[in-house]
């Protein structure tokens, strides 16, 4: 029980910087917002599972799999806290699957590209586990409840799994010239996708301004991204290993670091369907689903049985 809330109406909610719980009232556009972006964030943390799911069975230890296996795991319980939470919104799992099947709803960019080597779970652990941190502690925030509340978990989970990236990645660099060669090559891939999964320019973002004003986004995107690249540059000196952009500067006005321009082409390009793995991605998706029908089914069956049970 909290305390009784002295504002109602939406816009006093959001004024009063409170929550918005879901059976408060609210503008169709402020849900639609949120349907959009939980699910393509729910959508982004199961296709997530994929470039990793791919060195479970190679990966170089018993120690390194069980860590592995136990964060692909936690990715599959964000993509479930995150569906229920965009269930409270009026829409149902199986409507939000079958439009990300459908390709009428998005994905993160960053799970596009492949995991060519080893060395590529370390760099998805810091820089893209980094990244994802850095975006998602402000939706703690978040106006809406339940999405708030499921991102806080969510949070500390990937704060484990950017520390095992790092691991990772500073074991590879200090050990054979191979080693190190294979941590160098696996950065300079992911570093500028993993800057594009801060989304599009201040400028050219469509839905920034709006998300701001109702407390959805707490900070714009070119703000976030900025953030990353200044936690991530000194962690870069830590590991050994440089990042891929000569114009990184350290910027003593403003006390941050200047960067290169990135090749927002790219981003569009891979958001569209042009990137090297979106095919291969939603046809796995596509096909785990249709071979998980008989569980689904069976867990439908037993419920249904449970429950006639108790009646009885
Ligand atoms: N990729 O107006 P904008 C993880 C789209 S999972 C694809 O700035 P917004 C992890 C955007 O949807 C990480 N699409 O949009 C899991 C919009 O298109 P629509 C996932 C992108 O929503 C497993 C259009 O471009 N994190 O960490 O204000 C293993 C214009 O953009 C991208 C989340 O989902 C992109 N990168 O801001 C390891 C966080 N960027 O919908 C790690 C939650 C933009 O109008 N989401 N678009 O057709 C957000 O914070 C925001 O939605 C974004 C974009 C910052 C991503």
């Amino acid at each position: 029980m909290g305390y009784p809330r002295v504002v109602s109406t939406f816009d006093d909610l959001i004024a009063a910087n409170e929550r918005v719980e879901p059976r408060d009232e609210m503008p169709d556009a402020y849900r639609a917002t949120l349907v959009r972006q939980i699910a393509q964030h729910a959508h982004s943390e199961i296709i997530g599972m994929q470039p990793e799911g791919n060195w479970l069975t190679r990966a170089p230890s018993l120690r390194r799999k069980a860590i592995l296996l136990a964060k692909v795991q936690d990715e599959a319980g964000h993509g479930l806290y995150l569906y229920a939470a965009a269930e409270t919104l009026g829409v149902s799992r199986d409507e939000l699957l079958d439009a990300l099947h459908a390709g009428k709803q998005k994905y993160s960019s960053i799970f596009n590209y492949p995991t060519l080597t080893w060395a590529d779970i370390g760099a998805i652990g810091w820089l893209v586990d980094g990244a994802a941190i850095v975006n998602q502690v402000p939706l703690c925030r978040c106006s809406y409840g339940p999405y708030a509340r499921a991102m806080v978990r969510v949070c500390k989970e990937e704060s484990f799994h950017q520390r095992q990236g790092f691991e990772l990645l500073h074991t590879l660099s200090h050990g054979t010239e191979a080693q190190h060669a294979m941590a160098q090559d696996a950065v300079d891939r992911w570093w500028w996708p993993s800057l594009m999964m801060f989304g599009p320019p201040d400028d050219a973002s469509t839905h920034t301004g709006q998300s701001m004003a109702w407390g959805i986004k707490r900070f714009s995107n070119d703000t976030l991204r900025q953030r990353f690249v200044d936690m991530t540059v000194p962690q870069a000196e830590a590991l050994g290993l440089t990042l891929p952009d000569p114009e990184l500067r350290w910027n003593e006005e403003r006390s941050s670091w200047d960067f290169g321009e990135i090749d927002f082409t790219e981003l569009f390009e891979v958001v569209k369907g042009n990137g090297p793995c979106n095919a291969q991605r939603l046809a796995h998706r596509v096909r785990a689903h249709e071979e998980g029908a008989w569980v689904r089914e069976a867990a439908s069956a037993y419920a249904e049985k449970r429950a006639a049970r108790e009646v009885a």
